[in-house]
């Protein structure tokens, strides 16, 4: 059998980011993806590429988490955007129903075109609901701040203060991503699991961002652990996997480009 990985997340219909990218990601690294939707994101071409976000009826999203998991067996399970607090209680209840070897958390704090009051919100229960039953998390920049309560992140010292502190108050592995934030010629992440703190460092690929690393990297992480691998060669893999994602990114029309995962392991 294939083993299979579950994605909840967004829609974001360019194929950049969320539900498409972790798909791809799923199929590159050989496992069976499968999708729970939370939203559906439209950039918005007339009004500066902003998000246009709808969120899926609660229901629809523990339906979808029913039908997968009665279908498939399945142990490892990857969480991108959710986007508002009722999306946040239905997934929480969902995976608190179900014991899943691997949670995977790509902590999406803010979500462009939200409101910031309710945001705060999001980001409240994000913490306070699904952090608790994650076992693995990708914090970027702003995120591993925002998770750790650090006031400044400017070095791998700090990043590594800051997964080590995300570790201790949420009992998970740390994967938190320097990305082009932190200066140097290299892009540095710092995995932590209470044991092992490993710098994965590559060059950085340009100083921009590109939609989709972080979906890609979580994924990648998800993908390998459904396989069996260990957390930390999850995290080496992935690194790998959105190194090669961003060199191939695809272009457009938007004024960023978008990861592509389909030359990984080839070549
Ligand atoms: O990259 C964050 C992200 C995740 N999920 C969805 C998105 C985005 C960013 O655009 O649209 C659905």
């Amino acid at each position: 059998m294939i083993p299979v990985a579950l994605s909840i997340a967004g829609s974001e219909a360019s194929g950049g980011a969320g539900a498409q990218t972790d798909l791809k990601t799923f199929q590159q690294l050989g496992t069976f993806g499968t999708v729970a939707l939370t939203c559906i994101v439209s950039f918005d071409p007339k009004n500066n590429w902003g998000h246009r976000f709808v969120p899926v009826e609660p229901q629809v999203i523990a339906d979808q988490i029913e039908a997968t998991t009665a279908v498939h067996d399945i142990d490892t399970v990857k969480i991108g955007m959710l986007g508002t607090p009722a999306t946040i209680d239905a997934v929480a209840t969902a995976l608190a129903e179900r014991s899943f070897r691997h949670v995977v958390l790509d902590p999406v704090l803010i979500c462009k075109g939200q409101e910031p009051g309710a945001a705060l919100d999001t980001d409240n229960a994000l913490k306070q609901q699904i952090l608790p039953l994650a076992t693995f998390v990708t914090p970027n920049h702003f995120e591993s701040l925002a998770l750790s309560g650090m006031e400044k992140i400017d070095s791998v010292e700090d990043l590594t203060e800051a997964a080590k502190r995300i570790h201790d108050t949420y009992g998970v592995s740390v994967l938190a991503k320097g990305g082009v934030v932190l200066e140097g010629e290299d892009a540095v992440d710092v995995f932590y699991d209470g044991e092992q703190t490993v710098e994965l460092r590559s060059p950085k690929v340009g100083q921009e961002r590109v939609s989709g690393a972080g979906c890609t990297l979580a994924a990648a992480v998800t993908a390998e652990l459904a396989k069996g691998a260990t957390p930390l060669e999850a995290a080496r893999t992935a690194k790998a996997v959105v190194d090669s994602s961003i060199a191939h990114r695809q272009g457009g029309n938007a004024p960023f480009d978008a990861v592509y995962q389909g030359f990984y392991g080839k070549n």
